[in-house]
């Protein structure tokens, strides 16, 4: 795993809110990635009694991609890949933090002419506000332009507000809400399968259609920063944590946000 960060990575990263690192995973990890993902995922489907989008009414959302989210919370497999410190260091030393803690996995697996995921902000969804939260998408196939790779507006973490938009169906619906980001030239970030693509969750971020008769899998987490209060919205946390809860009340359940990584 190719998790030491760089000088000249975190630059861009603060500059640009992203970033792609080619081959992340060595081959063998990539496969035991690929296994545990299917894995999970088939389990979590079967299930069929929460956590995914497939048992929507929105036949839309449901045809984005395949979204699976907390499965390290059902899948040993799949939390001992999550709870791995490697990942900690490299979110938080990109995203210049003392301390990360696990928000939500989610595998998000966008089906043979899958629908374009629309422009959309991650962290206005989350029970913390933070400018410097920061999620992993790792790809598990290669993700060209053609499958529905990555696409950022480059720099939008920096002007974001917290107010949720939403994610519809139209890919422009973001631009009534922040319109001078209308002229931005997004970003496209095809890569690999095996490498990894941070990105801040204040940052404009979408994907194409899959245009392609395969799948586009991809393994995803959401890192919140340690010492995160609560802003009110239940997103995935727990009933009965959620009930416990006041506004401002600093996140720390091991189990609801497990600390990953604390800077040495
Ligand atoms: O995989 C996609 O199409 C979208 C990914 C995304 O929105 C995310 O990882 O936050
Ligand atoms: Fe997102």
């Amino acid at each position: 795993m190719k998790y030491k960060i760089t000088q000249a990575q975190k630059d861009f990263y603060r500059q640009n809110g992203y970033i792609a690192i080619e081959d992340f995973l060595d081959d063998k990890e990539l496969e035991t990635w690929r296994q545990v993902t299917d894995d999970a995922v088939r389990q979590r489907l079967i299930e069929r009694n929460g956590m995914t989008n497939q048992n929507d009414p929105d036949q839309y959302y449901a045809q984005v991609f395949v979204q699976c989210v907390r499965l390290a919370d059902t899948h040993e497999g799949m939390a001992k890949l999550m709870l791995d410190e490697r990942l900690g260091e490299a979110a938080g030393e990109l995203a210049g933090v003392d301390g990360i803690r696990i928000w939500h996995d989610q595998a998000l697996i966008k089906q043979p002419y899958g629908n374009p995921t629309a422009w959309h902000l991650d962290n206005p969804y989350w029970s913390f506000h933070s400018r410097d939260a920061i999620s992993i998408w790792v790809a598990l196939d290669r993700a060209t332009l053609a499958n529905g790779c990555l696409w950022y507006l480059p720099g939008t973490h920096l002007t974001a507000r917290y107010d949720n938009v939403g994610i519809g169906q139209n890919m422009a619906d973001l631009f009534r809400v922040y319109p001078e980001w209308r002229q931005i030239e997004a970003a496209p970030v095809p890569v690999a399968a095996g490498s990894a693509v941070f990105h801040n969750g204040l940052i404009a971020h979408g994907a194409g259609a899959n245009m392609t008769p395969r799948p586009r899998r991809a393994m995803t987490c959401a890192y919140m920063p340690d010492g995160c209060t609560f802003n009110g919205q239940r997103n995935v946390l727990r009933e009965d944590y959620f009930n416990a809860l006041q506004i401002g009340d600093v996140l720390d359940d091991p189990r609801q946000v497990p600390l990953i990584w604390k800077r040495g």
